[in-house]
């Protein structure tokens, strides 16, 4: 029986060869993998997980974590990997909503958790990031020699969840075709092998660091250093034995900030990769000047994987996210007519592939109004083709907010300060910000004799919303600028606050 994309990680992986290396030392080689995700997945099955069923997992990144991930692919589960800076509010939506088998959770979450898996008729098991928790003690007890549950290109390997511009987050169904396929294009794009040693510092709860550092090493049979988080003092420490990093710009922001980044260090790396966010051009600049590196930009998103790369032999440029991959399929149309545009004009980001995913978990109608009737996935992101066919994204359709490589959707945000007492309305926005590239910004209009202040809006979305969604500054004005028709001039905001965290 095939299985589809553990088919291929089990073709690429060496027996004896290092996939995982962590800070403390400890080696995890192909073997161990396939042993470790062989008892999860049976294990699944042992908890009533069948093929089909959502296995939702919110814990800290460690080996043992990425292993569920893969024993779901074998178990014919789907993966369903939840922001572990979630608060408990926002967990219950996620779990009713798609109505999950299994909850994997932290020993320390798991109370709070139950409460809400109860509720919905999930089952929870707990997994800590040193070994330990109820989901690896079932584990041991099982056979490390489970048979891979048959899976087709179509069947479904994971759902995401992607904020909303209106209303609640969505689902992205992710195929087991999309997986492999974009991942066996990038580790062919990009030349990963198997001497390749990728710094992974990413978390693992999104695409990139999930499916596009993960996969690709996998498939190459390459190893990675297995980070909990990002730190630039540790990813400097760890470049001279390794080839590959993979990050968002904050993680160059913050390397050029470190004074161990240099030619020498970066000397034997033969690949950093940009994504998730815009590099600014002069970050890529300054990292070629310090290191003699020039950083590879590429463009993707949770609903279609990676969509653009600049080249690896030849002009990676700044302010650019390269050329379509090979296999997907790219336009630039009128947002309103469909049409689409000539070289450098500005319009709406399509694509269409192999790449693309399935669909919104349970929302038909959501995902009808984000295709065209010939198939192409309208991205929200505003972008021209130049005349050498590189694509450039100039700016969003829609209403978001990216920082640190997160994203934040405004009217997620707004919609939980406007429940605050005292709080007649608010804008969320984005404002350029030196670490984070946006900085989440809430301007807010409050009744008249109201206490509420700055710091009591920050404390009434504590429980409410993750932390990276919080906005780091709450400004107070009188009313908000509205045009003619009564909506919110967003741009008027982002242009009266642009200097907020940046001065000047
Ligand atoms: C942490 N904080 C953030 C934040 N991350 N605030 C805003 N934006 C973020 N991204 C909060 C912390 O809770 C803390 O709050 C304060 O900011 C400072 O924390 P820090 O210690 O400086 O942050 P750190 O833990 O170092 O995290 C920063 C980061 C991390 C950039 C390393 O956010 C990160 O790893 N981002 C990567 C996100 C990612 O993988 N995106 C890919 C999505 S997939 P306080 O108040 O407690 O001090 C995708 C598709 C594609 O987009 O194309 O790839
Ligand atoms: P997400 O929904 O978290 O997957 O985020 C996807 C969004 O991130 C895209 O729609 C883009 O707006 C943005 N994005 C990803 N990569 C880049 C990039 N290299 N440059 C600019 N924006 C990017």
């Amino acid at each position: 029986m095939s299985n589809h994309m553990f088919d291929a990680i089990r073709g690429a992986a060496r027996p004896d060869a290092t996939f995982i290396e962590t800070l403390d030392g400890r080696v995890w080689t192909y073997d161990e993998m396939l042993a470790l995700s062989g008892r999860l997945a049976a294990t699944l099955e042992k908890l009533s997980v069948r093929p089909g069923d959502r296995v939702a997992v919110q814990v800290e990144k460690s080996p043992e974590a990425l292993m569920l991930y893969l024993a779901c692919l074998r178990a014919g589960a789907v993966y369903l990997p939840l922001n572990t800076a979630y608060t408990i509010a926002e967990l219950d939506y996620f779990i009713g909503d798609a109505e999950p088998r299994l909850v994997v959770t932290t020993p320390d979450a798991a109370e709070g958790v139950r409460s809400i898996a109860a509720k919905h008729g999930a089952h929870v098991e707990t997994l800590d990031d040193s070994g330990g928790g109820s989901l690896l003690g079932l584990a041991r007890d099982m056979a490390p020699d489970f048979a891979d549950v048959a899976r087709g290109p179509d069947d479904l390997a994971a759902i995401l969840y992607t904020s909303g511009t209106t209303g609640r987050s969505k689902g992205a169904m992710l195929t087991h075709d999309n997986l492999l396929s974009n991942a066996l294009t990038l580790c062919d794009y990009w030349r990963f092998s198997e001497t390749d040693r990728l710094i992974h510092a990413l978390p693992i709860f999104h695409t990139h660091g999930l499916f596009v550092a993960s996969n690709v090493i996998l498939l190459s049979g390459a190893s990675m250093f297995f980070l909990p988080k990002f730190d630039a003092g540790e990813v400097l420490r760890l470049m001279p034995q390794a080839t590959a990093l993979m990050g968002v710009p904050t993680f160059y922001v913050r390397l050029l900030q470190h004074e161990g980044l240099s030619r020498e260090t970066a000397a034997g790396m033969r690949l950093f990769v940009s994504g998730s966010a815009p590099l600014l051009a002069e970050t890529h600049k300054r990292f070629r000047a310090t290191t003699g590196q020039v950083i590879l930009e590429r463009y993707g998103m949770t609903e279609t994987n990676m969509n653009t790369s600049n080249p690896y032999d030849g002009e990676r440029i700044a302010g650019t996210v390269g050329f379509p991959l090979p296999g997907v399929s790219l336009r630039v149309v009128d947002p309103e007519t469909g049409t689409a545009l000539g070289v450098d004009e500005t319009g709406m980001i399509e694509v269409k592939g192999p790449n693309v995913f399935k669909g919104y978990w349970r929302m038909p109608e959501k995902t009808q109004a984000e295709f065209r009737a010939d198939g192409f996935f309208i991205t929200g992101d505003l972008g021209k083709i130049d005349e050498k066919g590189y694509v450039h994204i100039v700016g969003r359709g829609k209403d978001l907010v990216i920082s640190g490589g997160y994203n934040i959707y405004p009217k997620e945000v707004e919609t939980e300060i406007d429940l605050l007492p005292g709080i007649i309305e608010s804008a969320v926005i984005g404002v350029p910000h030196p670490d984070f590239g946006e900085g989440v910004t809430a301007v807010v209009v409050r009744e008249p004799d109201t206490a509420i202040d700055e710091d009591a809006v920050r404390e009434g979305l504590k429980e409410r919303l993750a932390r990276y969604k919080q906005p780091k500054r709450v400004i107070f004005i009188d009313a908000l600028p509205r045009n003619a028709m009564g909506k919110v001039q967003k741009n008027v905001l982002r242009e009266s606050c642009k200097s907020l965290y940046t001065g000047g």
